[in-house]
């Protein structure tokens, strides 16, 4: 035995990376543990690229289906995709060699609501699952698994996974233990039952993962770090954005439409979701509680100032300094945050009825708000749809944030039409940039036009899209949400064509 590992029986299996990964077949369906960079496998995947790497040299080719909680680290996509092993993907990816791929048609993506995978891995429509592959901080004597720094699919993956191989990850901080709430209440229909969790600090399940030991084949023994990123320091765009969407807060408090504390907040990944966070360690909500997917730096902040009471998340994404904070006050974080399943911390039903303020980026929005948050130009995919669908449709506010501009003022964020639309208008309540917020509740369609272009469009775009809306009104088919087809995506075609979506 060892101190991660107390069961007799499955130390036995514990193995190396490489004859971990020769267990793994061509054409398997591998569903791995990870979400934003936090909790992947880190040696398993090398070894295995290493061996499609060489199986391909032999005019063999090696690719797997590839399914994980969400983006995971340069060690598991990167690594795979470098080697050409990856044929499908899903639900979630963020890692540049793989965009490029999957961009270029070479890899199959499935970009999926967060809070679906799980539902429909077991409805069975996703295919069956061959290997799982999961990190862990730590196996208990009686087999149960103390889960890492993200939970994401981990538990349907266990369960449905033909085999099991597991990485103890010894970076992982032991204190871990017990931040986790591991809910195993989930049914399909017609058996399904509310989900029991009326707070967001209530704990609903247990704080183990259990897995058939006969199905564990391998373990694999690490000590790696997770795929920490710095965060750059808010740039006056984002001080900006922060500024205004905590005006809008506290307008709300002020019309006591939310509470003083207001609601449990939900934010997005990236540098601006995190400015809006420190923006939050100076505004006067007080205790606030997140209801959220992952806990980044300035959410470590809010809770080091007493400004958050809880967090509830299924992952962390933080700075490497951040990281090391976090780990050197695990004990004490621990009674303030919970880790759960990505189908609990999405859960359309949980987050309708704790009534989260959702807040997440986009591409491009058009003057209407209908939301494109992963296909720039309509086509060329950049991250993908993540939670932003589960949080956007049913929260109590969903307010989406971004630059007014894209690419040094090249490309418009607000335009006349989206080129694709993730998140329809009924689905956008707030839309906030630099250059202000437009609170587009209550609005039809031609009143959102004028206050978004208004209020969200760069100078240097106003005047084209108020000379769009215009026409639009004077000879559109129908008034309802003016719109030119001929023209409404001419925007996009300039950029395509000229490196600009300004005119010559
Ligand atoms: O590209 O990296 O090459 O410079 O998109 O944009 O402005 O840094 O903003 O990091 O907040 O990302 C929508 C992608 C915004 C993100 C998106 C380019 C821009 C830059 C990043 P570069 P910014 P952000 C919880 C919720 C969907 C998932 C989600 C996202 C890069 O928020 O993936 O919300 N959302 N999940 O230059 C061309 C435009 C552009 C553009 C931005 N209009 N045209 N390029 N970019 N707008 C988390 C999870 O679900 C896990």
């Amino acid at each position: 035995m060892t101190d991660r590992i107390a069961s007799e029986t499955l130390c036995a299996r514990i193995t190396d990376a490489d004859s971990a990964a020769a267990l793994i077949r061509p054409g398997e369906t591998i569903a791995a543990s990870g979400f934003t960079g936090s909790g992947y496998p880190k040696a398993v995947p090398q070894a295995l690229a290493r061996h499609m790497a060489a199986e391909s040299a032999a005019g063999r080719p090696f690719r797997v289906n590839l399914w994980t909680g969400a983006s995971t680290g340069p060690e598991l996509d990167g690594a795979l995709a470098a080697v050409d092993g990856i044929a499908q993907r899903l639900p979630y990816s963020g890692d540049p060699v793989a965009r490029e791929k999957i961009n270029r048609g070479e890899i199959d993506y499935l970009d999926m609501h967060l809070s679906q995978v799980a539902p429909m891995a077991w409805e069975g429509v996703l295919g069956a699952i061959d290997t799982a592959i999961v990190e862990v901080t730590g196996i208990r004597s009686d087999g149960t698994l103390i889960p890492s720094s993200s939970v994401g699919n981990n538990k349907t993956w266990l369960d449905r996974a033909g085999r099991v191989i597991l990485e103890v990850n010894r970076w992982q901080n032991a204190a871990l233990e017990g931040m986790h709430d591991i809910y195993y209440g989930t049914r399909l229909p017609p058996e399904r039952v509310p989900i029991p969790l009326l707070r967001p600090d209530d704990r609903i399940g247990t704080p183990y993962l259990t897995c058939d030991p006969d199905k564990i084949v391998a373990i694999v023994e690490t000590d790696a770090p997770d795929r920490n990123l710095p965060f750059a320091a808010p740039d006056a765009t984002a001080l900006a954005i922060a500024g205004h969407i905590i005006e809008f807060l506290r307008h709300e408090v002020s019309r006591g439409r939310l509470p003083a504390s207001l609601l449990p907040i939900q934010s997005g990944v990236g540098n601006i979701a995190n400015a809006v966070l420190s923006g939050l360690a100076d505004a006067p909500f007080d205790p606030m509680t997140a209801y959220t997917e992952v806990i980044q730096d300035g959410m470590l902040d809010l809770l080091d100032s007493g400004k958050l009471r809880m967090a509830s998340a299924t992952a962390f994404s933080l700075s490497p300094q951040a990281a090391a904070r976090l780990n050197a006050n695990m004990t004490a974080y621990r009674d303030r945050m919970i880790l759960r399943p990505q189908e609990i911390s999405n859960h359309p039903e949980l987050v309708r009825r704790l009534g989260c303020i959702a807040m997440n980026g986009l591409i491009e929005a058009d003057i209407y708000g209908n939301v494109n948050s992963t296909l720039v130009m309509g086509s060329r995919i950049q991250n993908g749809i993540g939670g932003s669908g589960d949080f956007a449709r049913n929260a109590y506010v969903s307010i989406f944030m971004t630059p007014s501009t894209a690419k040094g003022g090249k490309i418009s964020a607000i335009v006349p039409q989206a080129a694709h639309v993730d998140h329809i208008m009924q689905d956008v309540q707030v839309i906030v940039t630099e250059q202000g917020l437009a609170d587009l509740r209550g609005l039809s369609p031609q009143q959102r036009a004028r206050l978004v272009i208004e209020r969200c469009a760069h100078p240097d775009y106003r005047p084209l899209l108020t000379d769009y809306a215009t026409r639009a009104h004077g000879g559109s088919y129908g008034l309802h949400a003016p719109s030119l087809p001929g023209e409404a995506l001419s925007w996009h075609q300039r950029f395509m064509a000229t490196g600009t979506m300004l005119p010559s």
